[in-house]
């Protein structure tokens, strides 16, 4: 595998949850594999379980690690083409790439979108220009339109914890005081619209995701009705996608948030969340800290999901 930045680059779901059986029952079992290899990670944005539970991945498989924080400590660098560099920042990306490549054997990158050009986000500019400039396998660790290690390790989770073959998966929109990306919702749909689930989308009017990523999901604006025997709740604030107010919040509706009145309409439904997640905000108290809540196992998980693309990627060098 030469990138990793959509549920496509990893073939069948069911291969992919194949490798990562594999995986779990032997964390170790190729612990040499990366013997002399070294990934580098490149944080353009803050992380704790990207950062770690990736390292801990490419550890198991015997690599080296290097980590960039881009924003502490390395020169700012300047991504568009033709700017006359007299800002504040001193390196251009079209060098910087190719020497980080030159350092490494594989790179991951984490550069969520600017939420101010949407062109440029829906383009994923940045990860591609690692793609084309590096010469090096690229893997997203949250790019600007999608989070592929995350809706992977969320796949693993509702496999491991479905009750039924073909569950009830909701992906609830929920409150939150600042705004975010859509990366990750966008990323659960892409994944979840390759499984045979029964998966419904539900949030305000205003909030539609993009179509591309919709895809086949029922798209329900009334919570309450969407909430009913579901079996798993997935909860993920995003800002607006659709108009010229892309990447802002509309408002911050606190009626939307996850609580367990709401979780009595499931049919005992798990919750998910990806973190990290503002408690009575997006979910009371309550349900995270219910039996219901399996956002610790859901988030262990991401060392499996690493741990597949990186021994792919190593396969393939
Ligand atoms: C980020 C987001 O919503 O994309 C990262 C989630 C994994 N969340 C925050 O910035 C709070
Ligand atoms: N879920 C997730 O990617 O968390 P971090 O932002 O802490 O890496």
């Amino acid at each position: 595998m030469k990138k990793f930045t959509c549920v496509h680059d990893i073939g069948s779901l069911e291969r992919a949850l194949n490798l990562a059986r594999e995986v779990k029952k032997d964390f170790f079992a190729h612990s040499h594999l990366g013997d002399n290899k070294t990934l580098l990670m490149i944080f353009f944005n803050s992380s704790l379980r990207t950062r770690l539970s990736t390292q801990k991945a490419a550890m198991n498989l015997g690599m080296n690690v290097i980590v960039l924080d881009i924003n502490q400590g390395a020169w700012k660098l300047e991504s568009e083409r033709g700017v006359i560099m007299d800002g504040d920042k001193p390196e251009h990306i079209f060098e910087a790439i190719p020497v980080m490549g030159s350092y490494c054997d594989i790179i991951g990158v984490r550069a969520f979108a600017s939420l101010t050009n949407k062109v440029a986000d829906y383009n994923e500019t940045i990860i591609n220009q690692f793609i084309k400039y590096s010469g090096k396998p690229v893997f997203s660790m949250e790019a600007a339109t999608r989070h592929p290690l995350q809706s992977f390790a969320d796949f693993i989770t509702i496999e491991e914890f479905k009750t039924v073959a073909k569950p009830k998966v909701v992906l609830t929109w929920a409150p939150h005081p600042k705004a975010l990306p859509q990366a990750v919702a966008n990323s659960f749909a892409e994944w979840m619209n390759q499984t045979d689930y029964d998966f419904v989308i539900t949030h305000p009017k205003g909030y539609e995701l993009s179509q591309d990523f919709v895809g086949k999901a029922k798209v329900e604006y009334d919570q309450s009705r969407a909430f009913e025997g579901a079996d798993f709740i997935y909860a993920k604030n995003w800002s607006l996608f659709n108009g010229p107010a892309y990447g802002t919040v509309k408002c911050v509706n606190r009626s939307w948030m996850v609580d367990e009145k709401k979780m009595q309409l499931t049919n005992s439904a798990k919750f998910m969340h990806c973190l990290p997640v503002r408690r009575n905000m997006i979910v009371t108290d309550g349900v995270i800290e219910s039996s219901a809540s399996i956002v610790v196992p859901q988030a262990a998980n991401r060392v499996v999901s690493a741990q597949v693309v990186l021994k792919e990627m190593l396969l393939s060098l």
